[in-house]
């Protein structure tokens, strides 16, 4: 990491410290008991800060585009709040979705329900290490549990009170708290889509298709990893939702900045989930920071809709034999395969998955990859070049507005090439 991106980083982890202390504060005055100030401490360090953070540092970074100049130190803070609210917000989700794809390890280390319990944390209940088993519950070590349930409303609550604090009487106050409510929905929508099409136990490729796939990837990850913290950032800098453009040629254009970052934002999202689902299966754990499970959690992910397309009748066969199972059990009859991952099972993967993997490879599904990213990153960065950018913001008279320029090719690109031709 270069000393530059390593400082914005460490400026940006700094109002974690804030934040944190003052929700711990806030749960003190309540009056909670201090072994579940201790719990809620602990539930916030394992799962908010060890990301990338590209989410929450973009806000701050298209607040600071948006404005045209270095943010005060007050407006960094706010910029950074609301960057660690849509952290929180990946937070929630990744401690609950974690149980419901019976993860095992996250950035690195167990995911929270499988972590120690932090009412008998000791120096001997320290997290495993990565590809080595997850802990096990067992009378000296209880794991955090179903417990991880109440966490993750925790971290949801937790955006509410932030921006009470931080923005409460502001005029983008009530933007803030519906877009923040409006995305979880549709995140949970996403999810819902995305576990629906994959139940347990029933493996049927005929359920998936790359449309199905684009209805969940849009509505699981591209409106709160993308749309979500460039939306806020306009909010918190009062950009309307609609302004006119006067064109270098003399024309006038009606602009609705919100649709028009949407109509990118979402496409880029669905290019960012695909490169998820492709590096679930093609990367390594110790590179990902997570073992992949979409194979044997039976997912609608992009390599199996790929596969499908390209596939031969026999490679088919193989697929449906193989495809959401664990185990080795490729000649058995569908009924008596154990295709449910048992309870505190650690281990991912068997002999199914790597069929399913060899077929993949067979397919040579590494280039068909690598071309599609070829291609997504040329026809997104067409889109980028047609926001109008060359003319002056006006009002319905027709006269120059100073208060705020309009939207900025910028903050499209600086997503775009933080994510391109990403490796984990
Ligand atoms: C992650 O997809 C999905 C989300 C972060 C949305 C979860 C939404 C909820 C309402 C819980 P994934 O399972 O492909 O991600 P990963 O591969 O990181 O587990
Ligand atoms: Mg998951
Ligand atoms: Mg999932
Ligand atoms: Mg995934």
């Amino acid at each position: 990491m270069s000393n530059v991106k390593a400082a914005r980083r460490a400026r940006f982890e700094g109002v974690f410290t804030l934040i944190h202390d003052e929700l711990i504060t806030y749960c003190q005055k309540e009056g909670m008991p201090p072994e579940a100030v201790t719990w809620f401490g602990k539930n916030l360090e394992h799962n908010v800060p060890g990301g990338k953070l590209n989410r929450g540092m973009a806000v701050v970074d298209t607040v600071e585009i948006l404005k045209g100049r270095p943010l005060t130190e007050e407006e960094y803070v706010k910029a950074a709040v609301l960057g660690w609210c849509v952290e929180l917000l990946q937070a929630y989700f990744l401690v609950s979705d974690d149980m419901m794809d019976r993860s095992i390890t996250r950035r690195g280390q167990p995911c929270w329900y499988l972590a120690p319990s932090p009412a008998i944390a000791t120096s001997s209940a320290t997290p495993a290490s990565l590809g080595n088993a997850a802990p096990q519950s067992n009378s000296k070590h209880p794991l955090v549990g179903m417990v991880a349930i109440n966490d993750s409303f925790m971290l949801a609550s937790a955006i509410f009170h932030l921006l009470k604090q931080h923005f409460r009487g502001q005029t983008c106050y009530m933007d803030l708290v519906e877009i923040f409510h409006d995305i979880t929905f549709k995140t949970e929508m996403g999810q819902l889509v995305d576990l629906v099409t994959a139940p347990e136990g029933v493996v049927d490729l005929a359920r998936f298709s790359m449309e199905r796939h684009r209805v969940i990837v849009t509505y699981k990850t591209a409106y709160y990893s993308f749309h979500l913290p460039v939306a806020i950032a306009m909010h918190m800098c009062n950009i309307p939702t609609t302004y006119r453009v006067r064109l270098p040629s003399n024309v006038t254009k009606a602009i609705n900045p919100y649709d028009l970052t949407l109509a990118i934002l979402l496409p880029l999202g669905e290019y960012f989930q695909i490169q998820d689902d492709f590096l679930d299966f093609s990367a390594t754990p110790e590179v990902l920071g997570k073992i992949g499970t979409d194979i044997v959690d039976n997912k609608c992910s992009w390599c199996i809709n790929k596969a499908l397309e390209l596939c031969t009748p026999e490679q088919r066969l193989i697929l449906e034999r193989n495809y959401g199972r664990k185990g080795d059990i490729e000649a058995g009859a569908a009924g008596d395969q154990d295709d449910v991952r048992a309870e505190g099972s650690t281990e991912a993967g068997g002999a199914c998955e790597r069929r399913v993997k060899e077929v993949y490879e067979a397919l040579n599904l590494r280039q068909v990859y690598a071309d599609y990213e070829a291609n997504v990153y040329r026809s997104l960065n067409e889109m980028i070049d047609g926001i109008p950018e060359d003319g002056v913001v006006v009002n319905d008279q027709g006269n120059r507005v100073e208060e705020h320029s309009g939207l900025k090719r910028q903050v499209f690109r600086s997503f775009l090439d933080k994510i391109y031709g990403r490796r984990k």
